[in-house]
């Protein structure tokens, strides 16, 4: 299998100019091609991930990969799939942001610089004359055309400023500077299939200045859709980001060791890189023996090794097991910051007694009701049943003197910081 027919099987083909010969280009030897990310929040998140996978793909098969960074394209702002204008945001911000993305960037991919390159689009849009952008650039859109265009098109009732129309201009500009460029000789750009527009405008461009027998291709990659049609990589508290004092490794691999079995195998073939033989072989564990969940397992193993290398995963295993079975003094203070994120957090600081501290932390609405659970056995103190009411909470029987795990239940976790 050559990789577009690997890309194709794996569903990540979206939309191609031109399959025939982009395959026959492909095996005729190393092709560059980019894609672009703005920096429009301080972290990269899962759904960008897909198609710097799909560069790592690429790379490994021997051709050249570009990330740009969209430092200038991140002060105008991509309308495409956006409703409204969004707020712009300021300058540093954005080349701060910028800098965030490029280390996270390199995770991934290591930049040498020969047969991968790491570029910023402010370096050259920042210093473009607005003479030069439209008598060089802007002598080439045709309105009609540009209005044509879906991120266009679906904002002219809403309202869209000049700001946004000229960001596919941007873009366009990019493909051509990095296409000219005798270093990177860019012939390609991918993207979601959300820049479709964008991408061609490029296309186009390079055509037009260059004439129709320039070789240069675009192609697009899925939007990532649920079989429940919720949307993917949020989950209730927002994005699955990647950096992980945003999203922890814990919480990414919860995300996906609850991914549903209708899904499981489409991100394993979109996300992986384990090969035809080995998706397969899960795909029926997936039919047979469902309630394993082997599919998932990989999958999360997969991606929580690839983004946060494989001492979180192990350790994000290990979060997991341990609230499992309840076994909660196995965890140490790191683990327990990281796996307990989001869990009802009280601080308490004097020592107190057990009922009204489970009062004190709502695991019990009442005085009477604590008393109640302890009865019944429903309350477990860093994983001891305890029933007795006189019973004490204090630092001095905390894990590592900071933390106390309160388990009501199967399932309710509390927090307390000492
Ligand atoms: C900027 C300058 C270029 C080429 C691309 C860009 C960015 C592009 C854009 N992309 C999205 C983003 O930055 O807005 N105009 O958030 C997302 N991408 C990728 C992929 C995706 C797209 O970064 O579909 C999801 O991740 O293309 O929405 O010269």
């Amino acid at each position: 299998m050559n990789l577009l027919q690997d890309l194709k099987w794996r569903g990540l083909i979206y939309d191609v100019i031109d399959e025939e010969a982009l395959d026959k280009r492909l095996q005729e030897g190393p092709i560059s091609l980019y894609c672009g990310f703005d920096p429009t929040a301080d972290s990269l998140h899962i759904g960008s991930l897909l198609p710097i996978v799909t560069l790592m793909r690429f790379h490994k098969a021997g051709h050249h990969v570009i990330v740009l960074t969209g430092g200038g394209t991140g002060l105008i702002g991509d309308p495409t799939g956006k409703k409204n204008e969004r707020a712009l945001n300021p300058v540093e911000t954005v080349l701060a942001w910028g800098e965030l993305f490029k280390s996270q960037f390199s995770r991934f991919i290591k930049f040498d610089n020969k047969t991968a390159f790491c570029v910023d689009n402010y370096d050259w849009l920042s210093k473009m004359s607005a003479i030069e952008l439209w008598r060089e650039y802007g002598r080439h859109f045709n309105i009609n055309q540009m209005l044509a265009k879906e991120s266009v098109k679906s904002r002219l009732d809403s309202g869209l400023t000049y700001l946004e129309f000229s960001y596919m201009i941007m873009q366009a500009i990019d493909f051509l500077k990095m296409h000219q460029d005798p270093i990177l000789k860019c012939d390609m750009q991918i993207g979601g299939q959300d820049q479709w527009g964008n991408i061609t405008a490029g296309f186009d461009l390079i055509r037009k200045v260059e004439g129709n027998e320039a070789k240069v291709y675009c192609l697009t990659i899925p939007l990532i859709v649920k079989s429940d049609g919720t949307k993917f990589g949020k989950t209730e508290s927002g994005a699955v980001w990647l950096d992980e004092k945003k999203t922890t490794p814990y919480e990414m691999y919860q995300y996906f060791i609850n991914t549903a079995d209708a899904d499981v195998i489409k991100y394993i073939k979109y996300y992986t890189f384990l090969s035809r033989e080995e998706i397969e072989e899960l795909e029926k564990k997936v039919l047979t023996e469902p309630h394993l969940r082997e599919a998932q397992k990989v999958l999360s193993k997969e991606i929580v090794t690839m983004v946060h290398g494989a001492k979180a995963y192990e350790q994000a295993v290990h979060i997991s097991e341990v609230l499992f079975s309840g076994k909660v003094k196995e965890l140490n203070a790191e683990e327990i910051e990281e796996g307990f994120k989001g869990v009802p957090t009280s601080e308490i600081n004097k020592p107190t007694n057990i009922v009204d501290c489970l009062v004190e932390i709502k695991a019990a609405s009442s005085k009477r009701e604590a008393r109640t659970f302890l009865e019944n056995g429903a309350i477990s103190i860093n994983g001891e049943i305890i029933k007795d009411m006189n019973f004490v909470i204090s630092s001095e029987g905390a894990i590592e003197n900071r933390f106390t795990i309160v388990r009501r239940g199967k399932k309710n976790y509390y927090l307390i910081r000492h």
